[in-house]
């Protein structure tokens, strides 16, 4: 018989023998995440026969429709935490104010942030979507604890939902993917550090937007359009409507992913909310080789001030993103590769 297979459980195990200060809790938690995200594969997989797919009737507290399985994925990942005293609150995109949990003897070391269904353009299409979480240190058990920089993540991750399910995350040690085997209902490893292309051949943003945007924006989009083999332009356009899609195909290709500031549609500070999209996308990115970029700071040093607040991004290969930030300080002479 060949060498048994790695599951997400075992791999958590091993790797928290690592740690001999470890107190299993981060261990138990991401396991959770894992059985989360099985549960929120099986209602997408069901949705058109359960009838789940369409408007939950209610709008986020960013004023979006909510669809059905936003809530009910985050139901289910409230849910997750909702025992053992592993978590002490959770922040949502669905939630306005943080979950608070039944407190237990000891306080809860962790805080937990979500983004249910990343993607929700694609829940009704059958496109790719995904989960992203992040989980943080409690300190005083307040929304302060999660209006801090990046870097105090202590795990970050998603579960992305596409042709298979795939559960990504990195607890500061390197980026490792399990894939689901639904026959035996358990993610398997296929991937332990990944280290992602230092520049890519795809760039993913949505071009009908460009009319809000910056000068160098505009400009750095066209540039990667602009026939010159020698620097592998063109580049091809790859924006799937989902960012955990693209962030997870730059991961293994290399390239960029932008949602840059658009000031035509209301949004001068972008779309994508700081501490459930961009800080855990950019721990893996990071973690992975690549790098995450406001254009003018590191995604990860960012602070946000309030809980959804949205940042403008540039995540993907460490080549592209410098360039990025070379068009963004508008630097023309070193602006051409
Ligand atoms: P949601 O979390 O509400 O889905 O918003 C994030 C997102 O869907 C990203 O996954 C995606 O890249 C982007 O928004 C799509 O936005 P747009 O439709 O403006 O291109």
């Amino acid at each position: 018989m060949g060498a048994a297979p790695v599951t997400l459980d075992r791999f958590i195990l091993e790797g928290q023998q690592q740690h001999p200060g470890a107190t299993g809790e981060l261990s138990l938690l991401l396991m959770r995440l894992g059985v989360a995200g099985k549960r929120i594969a099986r209602e997408l997989a069901v949705a058109d026969i359960r009838r789940t797919h369409g408007s939950a009737g209610t709008e986020n507290v960013q004023g979006e429709e909510q669809k059905k399985l936003d809530v009910l994925a985050n139901e289910i990942l409230i849910e997750t935490f909702d025992y053992g005293g592993l978590v002490s609150f959770a922040a949502s995109e669905e939630l306005e104010e943080p979950h608070v949990y039944r407190a237990g003897p000891e306080p809860a070391r962790y805080a937990a942030l979500f983004d249910p269904m990343d993607g929700s353009s694609n829940i009704d299409v059958n496109g790719t979507l995904g989960t992203i979480f992040s989980i943080r240190p409690r300190r005083e058990g307040s929304e302060a604890d999660l209006l801090r920089a990046g870097t105090e993540q202590v795990a970050a991750g998603y579960i992305l939902f596409g042709p298979a399910v795939l559960f990504v995350y990195s607890s500061g040690d390197g980026v490792h993917v399990f894939a689901l085997d639904a026959s035996i209902g358990e993610f398997l490893l296929v991937r332990r550090r990944l280290e992602m292309p230092r520049r890519g051949k795809g760039y993913a943003v949505n071009e009908g937007r460009r009319s809000g945007w910056s000068e160098t924006d505009r400009a750095f989009v066209e540039h990667l359009k602009e026939p010159d083999p020698s620097s592998g332009r063109p580049y091809s356009t790859r924006y799937s409507g989902s960012m955990v899609g693209d962030v997870h195909r730059i991961l293994l290709e290399g390239g960029i992913y932008l949602y840059p500031a658009d000031t035509a549609s209301g949004k001068p500070s972008g779309k994508i909310r700081v501490l459930y999209e961009a800080h855990p996308l950019a721990f893996v990115v990071e973690q992975a080789g690549g790098r995450a970029s406001t254009g003018r700071e590191r995604v990860l040093d960012v602070a946000p001030r309030s809980l959804h607040e949205r940042i403008p991004i540039a995540i993907g290969s460490a080549d592209e993103i410098a360039l990025y930030e070379r068009f963004t300080a508008g630097q023309p002479s070193s602006k051409s590769r």
